[in-house]
């Protein structure tokens, strides 16, 4: 089977699903870095949607990280799906859910002011709300990780670092199991091993203004309140 090679921006959460995948299951990969600022021409013409992302395998390309995932679950072991098709099809529904918490986790990272942050942090809520009814724990359907838990884990590892950085924004407060899942997530070898080593300086970084290679811009509200 040919070696499959990503196209990834370094601080993308969706890519982060698919090499959580990757990393659970042992597969080796290439990774290659596009500066999403400045898209090149051999990029675009590889996803039309303009999007990381971007899987090719031999001369088959493939991209949106859950039909990634769904692929690589198909042909590697061990398989993060449940083989039940009721119980597979529950889980799809759940990665759907999970894409609720990207919006709000973007919008935290670029609000400008307090109040834009604050609206974003409260618009993850009902959403990590719904988790907390629904996980079973440690992980999303008990003891073993499964495609939803990467789904989620990049999402929640970002408004867990904004709210590291701003605890009033309270997005995880009285929400017992949604903590320990995201503790337990961000502690998981494979969620640490799917991005560059320095990505929660990266995160940092980001929200002080250093966006990609070439846009650089002044810091966001959350970026005024890192400690120099
Ligand atoms: N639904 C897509 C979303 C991917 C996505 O939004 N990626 C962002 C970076 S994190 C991107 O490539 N943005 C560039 C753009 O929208 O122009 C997926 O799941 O793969």
């Amino acid at each position: 089977m040919s070696k499959p090679h990503l196209v990834s921006f370094d601080l993308c959460p969706f890519v982060q699903r698919s090499t959580i995948t990757l990393q659970e299951k042992g597969v080796e990969y290439d990774i290659r870095y596009v500066d999403l600022a400045n898209k090149p021409d051999w990029f675009l013409a590889m996803n039309p949607l303009g999007k990381v992302p971007v899987l090719k395998v031999g001369e088959t390309v493939v991209f949106e990280s859950a039909v990634i995932n769904e692929y690589l679950d198909e042909v590697y072991g061990p398989q993060l799906h449940p083989a039940d098709p009721l119980q597979k099809a529950m889980h799809r529904s759940w990665i759907e859910v999970t894409e609720q918490l990207g919006g709000p986790g973007y919008m935290l990272m670029v609000a400008e002011t307090e109040e834009a942050a604050r609206a974003a942090a409260g618009k993850a809520r009902p959403t990590l709300e719904m988790f907390e009814e629904k996980i079973e724990g440690p992980f999303f359907a008990g003891e073993e990780f499964s495609l939803v838990d990467g789904a989620a884990a990049p999402f929640l590892q970002r408004l867990w670092w904004s709210e590291e950085v701003r605890p009033d924004l309270g997005m995880f407060d009285g929400l017992p199991k949604v903590t320990a899942w995201t503790r337990q997530l961000l502690a998981r070898p494979s969620v640490q091993a799917s991005t560059i080593p320095e990505i929660h300086d990266r995160f940092l970084r980001y929200l002080k203004g250093d966006r990609t290679e070439s846009m650089q811009v002044g810091p966001t509200w959350l970026g005024a309140q890192i400690a120099a």
